[in-house]
């Protein structure tokens, strides 16, 4: 229970609807509990002196009862569902609003298939318990302590004697409680990895038929599926036994009153009516037990989803802006690293990722990184925009550090490119647009101008309304990365980064998008990140990534003369392909 107390705090908008809807359940208890009593003055007063007319007002009386009785339960249960909707609509707001706040470290400890599992079923199965906590639960501890009150009032000495079997009772659905609390956790378990195995299976369902893995994975899934499937046969069959044990039980209770009571009826210290009303009242405390146990059993399931939402409400996203932190409206785009080491798992730096990095980007500079796969190109341009933050030295903007800028305001001066091309569905321009909604149509075509991509999406049968699938899936690689420029461009920003931004792009596409935006970008200082040594010729500065290392920095003519790791680079990409060339052609 203390995860889903943990949560109790969205319920509080709708403590009134709360209250209410457990008011009308009172009542309705109340009048549930009238009804043996009426019974009982029926067969007393009524049919045993043969008083008709107290057999048909009481009757009349029941009939009101019970039909007053619907109309609550109707109020009840729709307070109820407004209460458990309002209450799982503001957790998931609230989950997804905790996840769009969270660093791109936050979100590598938490896997993004889960967090769709957790803001969908882990938040039904919360929503779940609340409604049980309002409806049911309340119902079945007034209707069990009722009756039982009400049968010592009846006849006390009867209810003495019945006292040992309810315990037994009681005893018996602690145990099944227990065992069925276990039960529903697996439950939820299974459920786990099935919806863990159908997510990687459908996000990657390309790379399955591509290596004809479909059987393997319907093995998988059918493995997921079956375990799942026994999961809950075993924790129905279970059910399936309560059930009619119960049923003897509540039969073997009946038998024991008619004889104990029978015979002080024989004694005439009771009557019959009160055997009758004490049979009902067993009857309506036995049922409740029976619901507790399953309440209890299926809090087990909505407690460990609550959990798991617990757990990414408890994530404070490791990059927040300081207190004193600064906003920042124009920079020069000065931006220097001094003594980086970075590593992914935070603060040691024993096995950087990057390895006392020292870099001068001027303003209006375009420093291209060159380095092997691997060489902690990505990880360098990702502490620029703070993805991740440095785990010792620092990065400065004009002289600022970046951690003492708000975020938003240093994200303001970043366009950036990533090197996994994300587009949305959506329209054209609107993907282009993602980052700046309010450009025009002029600005927009300026964009998709300098990346080379005005062409194409022209040739689109809808031009720049053209739809644009769900990841990008009618583009090709090639125009999904000149979109993603444009995005950047768009922004006007005063640091550009493009990582690897042009690998889908031919060679002579490439060198336009490079014309185009030294034209576009002159006073922007833009950070390139290549694989092909022809990206980088013209750069400003170039530097050579070597497993977290600066290497070799200048430009192309000072690397080519001074720098044997660049030359050996340009060797294996232009000279020898130079070479080739000539001998396929014969000069
Ligand atoms: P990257 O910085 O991604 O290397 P890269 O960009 O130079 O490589 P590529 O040309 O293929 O794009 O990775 C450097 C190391 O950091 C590598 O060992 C993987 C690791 N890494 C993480 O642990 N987590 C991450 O999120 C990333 C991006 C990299
Ligand atoms: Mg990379």
């Amino acid at each position: 229970m203390r995860e889903l107390i943990k949560l109790k705090r969205f319920l509080k908008p709708y403590t009134i609807s709360a209250i209410l809807s457990m008011a009308l359940m009172v009542v309705m208890v109340g009048l549930q509990l009238m009804l043996p009593r009426m019974i009982q003055r029926i067969v007393d007063l009524g049919i045993t002196p043969g008083n008709m007319t107290i057999v048909w007002q009481t009757t009349l009386v029941m009939l009101g009862i019970s039909l007053l009785n619907m109309a609550f339960a109707v109020g009840n249960t729709t307070l109820a569902v407004r209460v458990a909707e309002g209450y799982a609509r503001d957790l998931r707001k609230d989950l997804f609003n905790k996840i769009q706040s969270l660093s791109f470290g936050n979100l590598d400890r938490l896997h993004t298939g889960q967090l769709i599992v957790r803001t969908t079923s882990d938040v039904t199965s919360v929503q779940h318990a609340v409604r049980m906590m309002l409806s049911l639960s309340v119902r079945a501890l007034m209707l069990l302590a009722g009756s039982l009150i009400l049968m010592f009032s009846t006849n006390s000495q009867l209810a003495v004697k019945l006292l040992p079997f309810m315990l037994l009772i009681l005893v018996l659905i602690v145990i099944f409680a227990g065992k069925l609390q276990k039960l529903f956790t697996a439950v939820q378990q299974k459920l786990d990895k099935l919806n863990n195995v159908l997510q990687e299976n459908l996000s990657g369902v390309r790379v399955v038929k591509a290596f004809v893995r479909a059987a393997f994975e319907n093995e998988r899934f059918s493995e997921a599926n079956e375990e799942f499937t026994q999961q809950n046969i075993a924790a129905m069959r279970l059910m399936a036994v309560l059930m009619p044990l119960m049923k003897i039980l509540l039969n073997l209770g009946t038998v024991s009153i008619i004889w104990f009571g029978g015979m002080e009826v024989i004694q005439g210290s009771m009557t019959i009516g009160q055997i009758m009303a004490f049979t009902n009242y067993l009857m309506t405390a036995m049922f409740p037990m029976l619901m507790l146990a399953m309440i209890i059993g299926m809090l087990a399931a909505s407690e460990a989803s609550a959990k798991r939402i617990n757990e990414v409400m408890s994530n404070k996203p490791d990059i927040q802006d300081r207190p004193e932190a600064i906003s920042i409206e124009e920079t020069n785009g000065r931006l220097v690293f001094e003594d980086v080491c970075f590593s992914y798992n935070g603060k040691d730096c024993a096995k950087p990722v990057l390895n006392h990095i020292n870099l001068v980007a001027e303003p209006g500079q375009t420093v291209a990184i060159l380095g092997s796969t691997g060489s902690g190109k990505t990880s360098l341009v990702n502490l620029i925009p703070r993805f991740y933050e440095v785990s010792s030295g620092r990065i400065t903007l004009d002289g600022v550090d970046l951690r003492d800028m708000k975020r938003d305001s240093l994200l303001a001066q970043i366009g950036i490119a990533l090197q996994e091309t994300v587009l949305f569905s959506g329209s054209v321009r609107d993907n282009i647009r993602y980052g700046r909604m309010s450009a025009n149509d002029e600005e927009v075509i300026v964009a998709a101008k300098a990346s080379q991509a005005h062409e194409f999406i022209m040739s689109l049968p809808e031009g720049y309304d053209s739809r644009i699938e769900q990841r990008g899936a009618n583009l090709s690689g090639g125009q999904k990365q000149r979109i993603a420029i444009a995005r950047a461009l768009l922004l006007k920003p005063r640091i550009l980064i493009l990582d690897d931004s042009t690998s889908a792009v031919d060679v002579d596409t490439e060198a336009q998008i490079q014309d185009a935006l030294e034209k576009a970008m002159k006073d922007t200082t833009s950070i390139i990140i290549a694989q092909r040594i022809s990206t980088v010729l013209t750069a400003d500065k170039i530097i050579v990534l070597d497993n977290g290392r600066i290497t070799a920095e200048g430009t192309h003519a000072e690397l080519i003369k001074n720098s044997p790791i660049y030359q050996e680079i340009y060797e294996s990409q232009l000279g020898n392909g130079l070479k080739k060339a000539t001998e396929v052609t014969g000069n």
